[in-house]
Formats: structure tokens, C-alpha cells, sequence
């Protein structure tokens, strides 16, 4: 098995050292950093998500903080979601489009203070798209990476274990709000939010130097509810619908086909980077949209590297973009980019590694 070599080009966060003292036995990059992505033991780390609570080194989601009188304006202009309702210690889940309406990340942004906001990025570099409409557009705003790292401690245990180490106020916080907080001298903020649909938290980790002893107090708090660690689960995570920018989407993904209708606001300002070609794409439809797909057999087989190909009446109708087992449908399951003109329902070939094999389309999310 290949290795992925040290580099100083990727960087590593600051629950690396922590990660290797738990075992982690793969990586992935994702912003030019190493994302956790397993432990080794995929069935006790989906089960520990879906039954008790994980924790996990989500430090890759960086921040892009935009900090100065324009910066409202520019969070305004890169995000195709009315930003304007977001108050302090709010967060939402933005599409962000090019000219073309075509998405470029999904971010969630968080309002840190009235000029103040972070972007909470997915896998692209928004810092150059940043501060390159922001010249362009003479916004008087400073764009830089904060040393902010999350920590995602998910499942429908992590309130728990979070109520033992911060009190009864973490109950309060509600869905993507964020409080600030400090535990033994290192600064968090912490949300309620997280790439699963289990529940939790996300601790945003405010000084780098402390990523170690941050992993530990939560292992250790965590320890009566059998904390142990994760990464985003990509079973629990295609069951649920999430999307993944980069995996699930091309360089023609809109976020009309990729089911982010409801985050777009058609009626902002046309200054609103893509916000024109959204609305034209609304107008007429998008050419493709996103399904389900539920496929015979092919238990426990490994995740893709390429996009599988999908075929009806003969021609290629679209492409399967991610597929696993599901231990909870006990099937084979994943997300189908296809042609609008086939439905939930459709039978459909899928050229899985050479093979043909049968799937049918469905609704999403599958849980
Ligand atoms: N947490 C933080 N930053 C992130 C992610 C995260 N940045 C990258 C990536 N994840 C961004 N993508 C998503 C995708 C989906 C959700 C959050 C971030 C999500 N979606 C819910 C859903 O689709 O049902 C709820 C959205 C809503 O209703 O507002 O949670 O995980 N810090």
C-alpha cells in the first residue's frame, strides 16, 4: 500500500499528533492539509456516530476571515444566499458560485461580529476567489486565515459530553448559532453543527498550540459515553443526503441540480457574484439533477477514485458520484448526477470498474 509522503506543501493541523496517538490509518487532503479518514475499524466507527459520539479532526474546514467596514458586503457578494437576516454568533449554509451560477464551494459563514465574518469552507481556495472580488470591487476589507481549527464531536451523545465539560448553556445553543467559550486557557468557539445528521458539535479549536491537550480533555470527558474517534462518515453522510463539493459535483454543478435550491436567494442584488446565470438556470431548469441510487449486492466493496459511469435506453444518461454500503439499508447505495428526465423509480445500468451492474433511482436522503 503507497503511502501519501511528508511534505510541507500539505499542511497538518493542530490534532495531528493527537490523530497518530489514536491510530489514524489514512489520510485524505482537502485544503492542502491531511484530513483523518480512518481508524482502521470502519463498523465501530459508524456505530459509535450513529449510537454514541465521535470525535473528530475536522481542522481542513479552514477559515476565511473577511474583517473590515466592506466586509459584510463582501460575504453579501460571494454567497448566492441572503446573508443580511445571519446575526452575531449565527452561522449558515451558503452555496458560493462563479459568473457562471456554477457552485465553487459550499461554505458555512459565520457572522463573528458586525465586521467581522469567517467563511467555513469546503475543498477550494476561497481566500484567492476572496480577495480577488474584493480588489476588483474596491471593498475595503482585510482577507487572511485565522489560526482556527474545528473539532467535530458528533453523535446523539455529544451534547452529553459536552454539557460535562461546558454546563448546562451548550442545551441552549441552537442549530448553527455559536457561542464563545474556554476551557483550562484555550479559546473556542463553540457551535452546534457538523458534517452528519446525528447531532453535535463543533469546537473551534482558537489556538493552534493547543490542539493536543483540546483532543484530550474531550477523550477524556467523552470517556463515560465511549468516546473514541471518526472523521466525516461517508456512509452516514450519503444516507443522510449531504453533499460533498468536489465529490459529488463538476465544473457544471449548479446548485439547482445538487438539491441547494432552498439556500439561494434569486432576488439579491445583481451585484451577487453568479446570481444572474442562477437565475437563468432556475428559469429553464438545470440539464441535470441529483438522485439516489440503490444498487444489488457489492457489500463492503472500496470507495470510488472515478465517477462510475450510468446508462438508460442504451446512452449514458449521467454518472454515479459516490457509492457505499449502507449498514443501516444494508444495501449499496449512492448519489446519481443524471439527466432530468429520468426519475426516482427508473431503472438504470451502472458501469461499476468494468462491470455492469443494475441500480434503481430513488428520492434523497435515503435516511
Ligand atoms: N462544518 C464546518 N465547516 C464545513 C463543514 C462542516 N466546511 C466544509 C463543509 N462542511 C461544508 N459543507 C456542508 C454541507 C452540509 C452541511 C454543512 C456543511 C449541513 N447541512 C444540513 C443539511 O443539508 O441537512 C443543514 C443545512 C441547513 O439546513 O441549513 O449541515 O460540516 N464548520
Amino acid at each position: 500500500m503507497a503511502e501519501i509522503g511528508p511534505n510541507t506543501r500539505l499542511r497538518v493541523s493542530p490534532f495531528y499528533e493527537a490523530t497518530l496517538s489514536e491510530g489514524v490509518t489514512a489520510f485524505s487532503p482537502y485544503n492542502s492539509m491531511l484530513m483523518p479518514v480512518s481508524y482502521g475499524n470502519p463498523s465501530a466507527e459508524y456505530d459509535r456516530l450513529i449510537n454514541g459520539v465521535s470525535l473528530w479532526d475536522v481542522g481542513v474546514e479552514r477559515q476565511v476571515e473577511l474583517n473590515g467596514p466592506d466586509a459584510a458586503r463582501l460575504a453579501q457578494v460571494l454567497c448566492a444566499r441572503d446573508i443580511s437576516t445571519c446575526s452575531v454568533n449565527q452561522g449558515k449554509y451558503v452555496p458560493m458560485c462563479d459568473h457562471r451560477g456554477v457552485l465553487i464551494n459550499d461554505p458555512i459563514v459565520l457572522k463573528i461580529s458586525d465586521d467581522c465574518y469567517w467563511l467555513s469552507i469546503a475543498d477550494n481556495n476561497v481566500m484567492l476567489w476572496a480577495r480577488a472580488i474584493a480588489q476588483e470591487r474596491n471593498l475595503r476589507v482585510d482577507i487572511h486565515e485565522p489560526d482556527v481549527s474545528p473539532l467535530a464531536v458528533q453523535g446523539p451523545k455529544a451534547e452529553d459530553v459536552l454539557v460535562s465539560m461546558f454546563g448546562e448553556q451548550i442545551r441552549d445553543i441552537k442549530f448553527f448559532w455559536f457561542i464563545d467559550a474556554e476551557i483550562d486557557g484555550i479559546p473556542l468557539k463553540i457551535a452546534r453543527s457538523g458534517y452528519s445528521k446525528q447531532g453535535g458539535f463543533e469546537l473551534y479549536l482558537m489556538d493552534g498550540s493547543r490542539g493536543t491537550d483540546l483532543w484530550n480533555k474531550v477523550r477524556e470527558a467523552g470517556a463515560p459515553w465511549n468516546i473514541g474517534p471518526g472523521n466525516p462518515n461517508p456512509a452516514e453522510r450519503i444516507e443522510s443526503g449531504l453533499l460533498s463539493y468536489g465529490g459529488d459535483t463538476d465544473d457544471q454543478s449548479n446548485p439547482f441540480e445538487v438539491r441547494l435550491d432552498n439556500y439561494v436567494d434569486i432576488d439579491l442584488d445583481n451585484d451577487v457574484v453568479g446570481i444572474q446565470a442562477l437565475r437563468a438556470v432556475k428559469e429553464r431548469g438545470p440539464v441535470r439533477h441529483q438522485l439516489g441510487i440503490k444498487i444489488e449486492g457489492h457489500a463492503n466493496t472500496p470507495g470510488h477514485h472515478r465517477w462510475y459511469d450510468i446508462y438508460a435506453d442504451g446512452e449514458s444518461i449521467g454518472s454515479m458520484t459516490n457509492g457505499i454500503w449502507s449498514p443501516r439499508l444494508k444495501q449499496f447505495i449512492g448519489f446519481a448526477l443524471v439527466e432530468r428526465r429520468y426519475k426516482a423509480g427508473d431503472t438504470v445500468t451502472v458501469n461499476k470498474e468494468g462491470i455492469s451492474v443494475s441500480g434503481t433511482l430513488c428520492e434523497l436522503p435515503f435516511i
